[in-house]
């Protein structure tokens, strides 16, 4: 079996999605996942100029090898570019050879270790008024795991806090957050680490006290305090036993989470950002995390995070795969099937996506009373309708950035 064809698709039903498509001589499809928020055409020109050439009357079955080539023969390695890139043409690989043995691919990856992956949902209100509507609508939607974003007063806009209703999942209930705008330049939004310290504490205790102790409780700090920052939220947060703390420093210095383990017992998830396992070396190796957070199309596909996860289950830390809505219905199956046949299973984020995006992939995941399922059709189980993909060209979109009181540029 060889390669034949190598298409790059660019839509944007809801949001930019970069799709990698392979058709083999068998006429085997395999549809991979290169998107990433906000820098996508850079991925499209990596994959068309310097990828694509190479996949041509390439043996698709050899995958290790393909992922080897591919890493290695680029010299300059690493990155969210090139990870991305090698990510997409993974994933389509694995859909090919999953396609191939007529198999579902956590079938492929050992089997069913689960009957089904406890998601998560983002609830998120401005005010505590407005975030327990939106924990009931999670709850009524099924999610049993909730993450909490609130808006902190003081500051105009902040990460998670829809500014309005964005995305509609086409059950006429306006969902989710959309971070990345349709605009020429990056919005600017404004921050204050101490106002939100003083705020975030009392939103999850009335959390607790409005909607008990039992149901799993998440918050993603999104990168934005500084290690003894981190700490002090940790522990402030301890009484609301939250299932993790997300993203509480960034970690480019890993040794920064060694200071905030140090003072809190708050469950530690970090990761979406990383891009190889050198990332969370240290992170794993001295137990500073417990949650690995990455996404498949960020991490160089089924094939890395499946290492990466594997390294970390000797440490008993457990998967958090990423899933927003900038995970394309290609990666995000992927990391279903990959949730299913791990061990090390923690959680999943699960951001659905919208009614455009819901026609132009067509999937066979299920979600069922708070459990997530990739399905049992052969591959990733997602079919791409390319002519409705058609419809929605590439607009330019840029996340946000933040600005502090003085003006100086902090973490978004
Ligand atoms: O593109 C950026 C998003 O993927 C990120 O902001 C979402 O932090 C995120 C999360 O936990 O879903
Ligand atoms: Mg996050």
């Amino acid at each position: 079996m060889l390669i034949k064809k190598a298409e790059v698709i660019t839509t944007s039903p809801d949001r930019n999605f970069v799709t990698l498509k392979l058709t083999t001589d068998s006429g085997i499809t395999g549809l991979g996942d290169g998107t990433l928020n906000g820098r996508e055409l850079a991925v499209v020109a990596y994959l068309n100029e310097h990828i694509v050439p190479l996949l041509i009357d390439r043996d698709p079955q050899n995958i290790e090898d393909t992922w080897q080539f591919l890493y290695r023969s680029a010299y300059w390695r690493r990155g969210p570019v090139t990870m991305a890139a090698i990510a997409a043409v993974d994933v389509a690989l694995w859909d090919i050879k999953a396609k191939q043995a007529g198999l579902p691919l956590y079938q492929l990856l050992g089997g069913a270790s689960r009957t089904g992956l406890l998601a998560y949902g983002h609830a998120s209100g401005k005010d505590n008024e407005e975030l327990f509507d939106s924990i009931r609508e999670h709850q009524a939607d099924g999610f049993r795991a909730i993450r909490v974003q609130s808006g902190v007063p003081g500051l105009r806009s902040i990460y998670g806090v829809p500014a309005k209703p964005t995305t509609d999942a086409g059950d006429g209930r306006e969902h989710h957050y959309e971070p990345a705008q349709r605009a020429l330049r990056p919005p600017e939004e404004d921050w204050d680490t101490r106002s939100y310290l003083r705020h975030l504490p009392t939103v999850f205790e009335a959390v607790r006290n409005e909607f008990g102790p039992e149901v799993p409780l998440l918050h993603d700090g999104h990168h934005r305090m500084t290690p003894i920052q981190a700490a002090k939220l940790g522990k402030a947060l301890e009484p609301y036993d939250l299932f993790w703390l997300e993203d509480c420093t960034p970690a480019e210095n890993q040794e920064a989470l060694r200071l905030v383990r140090q003072h809190t017992t708050t469950p530690l998830a970090i990761g979406e950002i990383f891009n190889t396992v050198w990332d969370y070396q240290l992170l794993i190796k001295e137990q500073l995390i417990d949650y690995v957070r990455s996404a498949i199309t960020h991490t160089g596909g089924v094939t890395q995070l499946k290492k990466i996860l594997e390294y970390a289950g000797q440490y008993q830390i457990r998967s958090g795969i990423h899933g927003p809505t900038d995970i394309s219905p290609v990666g995000f199956a992927a990391g279903l099937h990959l949730g299913m046949a791990i061990h090390n299973f923690g959680i999943q984020e699960y951001m659905p996506h919208g009614a455009k995006t819901n026609a132009t992939f067509r999937q066979s995941m299920t979600f069922t009373d708070g459990y997530l399922h990739p399905g049992d059709n052969p591959g990733l189980g997602v079919e791409l309708d390319v002519d409705e993909a058609g419809k929605y060209p590439y607009q330019t979109a840029y996340l946000p950035y933040n600005r502090l009181a003085d003006g100086t540029v902090h973490d978004w």
